[in-house]
């Protein structure tokens, strides 16, 4: 454990933020963009706890061997991104058996209605009709005991994830009304708003990993060919003009890319780009991106192929996180009524 977090637990002077992505695979540009080079600014003022939420992957069936080479991928990878440490907690959520037992404690005081409006829960028993398990139905308030054991000030999440961050929210509140303050009550962390990708197919949607068309989304690990060629397909108008639009939709999105990537504004890109046509604009968006993820994927290369390093660093992560966890869980226990140990 770093001084740093030892002096934050002490004084608790830093606002406390905890955030969590599932290992299911590919993790995409727009999962970079949008959250995780967020989570690495957010490290210097806050007090970060991350975690790679195995646990909730498995609402949806997993091949085991592949399950297993992912998670440590998605550790990897986001260590890779740039999660620090020495400044953040940062562990597998399944190594810390607290997250399971909040989790039941809390499924009793969430009810069967408020879990039956989640529109995630919706979406995905329609997906995955043959397997609608209970898991899927009871996610958020995994989710709930994830945030809450950490008593979490502020939670980052994208829009798909604001319905279970509010009922995380209610579940506390419930259970402080009863019992008293037992939970601190997470607020949505909005800040500077990540980048919103949308899909290089069809940009009026966001670009998302479970996208059937490969060439509708950039991974993270993608070779450099690769993504080049995906930016090259890219869907645009015949407008021929790169500018920021009504109806251009495609362009807008590799427009935004850049900015994201460049930190120019719309305005400098298109002066930029003036006179010249999209396929330019597309290979410069192309060689942009693959420049910003070189570094990443450098590094991941390292760390993947060091499973002692990896090791040690998420026992120390999920040490740390059962210590302070632990606490949190004992007094929901008591509160409860439970016998101590
Ligand atoms: P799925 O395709 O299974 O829905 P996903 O690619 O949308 O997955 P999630 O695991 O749901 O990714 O999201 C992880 C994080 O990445 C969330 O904070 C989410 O808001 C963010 N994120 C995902 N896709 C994008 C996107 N296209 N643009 C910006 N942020 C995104
Ligand atoms: N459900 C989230 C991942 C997640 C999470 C969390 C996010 C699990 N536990 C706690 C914020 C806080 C997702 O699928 N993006």
């Amino acid at each position: 454990m770093s001084e740093e977090i030892k002096k934050t637990q002490v004084s608790e002077r830093k606002k406390r933020i905890f955030s969590a992505i599932q290992p299911s695979g590919t993790i995409t540009l727009g999962n970079y963009l949008g959250a995780l080079r967020n989570w690495v600014k957010l490290q210097d003022d806050y007090d970060c706890i991350f975690a790679v939420a195995d646990l909730h992957a498995i609402t949806v069936r997993q091949e085991p061997k592949v399950f297993k080479q992912n998670i440590l991928e998605a550790y990897a990878l986001l260590l890779a991104c740039g999660i620090d440490t020495d400044k953040s907690m940062f562990f597998i959520q399944s190594h810390v058996h607290t997250h399971a037992e909040l989790a039941w404690l809390l499924n009793c005081y969430t009810q069967f209605g408020e879990l039956s409006r989640m529109t995630q829960f919706k979406d995905k028993s329609q997906k995955h009709a043959d397997n609608v398990n209970a898991g899927l139905f009871t996610y958020p308030s995994l989710m709930a005991a994830d945030i809450l054991l950490y008593q979490a000030d502020l939670v980052p999440v994208g829009e798909d994830q604001r319905q279970h961050l509010e009922l995380s929210r209610n579940i506390a509140e419930r259970f402080n009304g009863i019992y008293g303050k037992t939970f601190t009550v997470p607020d949505a962390y909005i800040g500077t708003v990540g980048a919103r990708v949308m899909s290089l197919q069809n940009p009026i949607k966001k670009m998302s990993k479970s996208d059937e068309n490969v060439n509708a989304w950039v991974a993270v690990l993608d070779k450099p060919e690769t993504i080049m060629k995906k930016f090259k397909r890219a869907v645009t108008d015949s407008d021929a003009k790169v500018c920021v639009g009504e109806g251009k939709d495609g362009i807008n999105n590799l427009i935004g890319i850049m900015s994201a990537v460049t930190g120019k504004t719309s305005d400098e890109i298109a002066e930029e780009f003036d006179g010249k046509g999209y396929g330019d604009f597309k290979t410069a968006v192309g060689e942009a991106v693959i420049e910003e993820l070189r570094p990443i994927q450098e590094r991941f290369e390292k760390y993947v192929k060091d499973k002692a390093y990896l090791e040690e660093q998420y026992r120390k992560g999920a040490e740390f996180a059962l210590k302070i966890s632990q606490r949190t869980l004992d007094k929901a226990m008591k509160k409860i009524g439970y016998l101590p140990k």
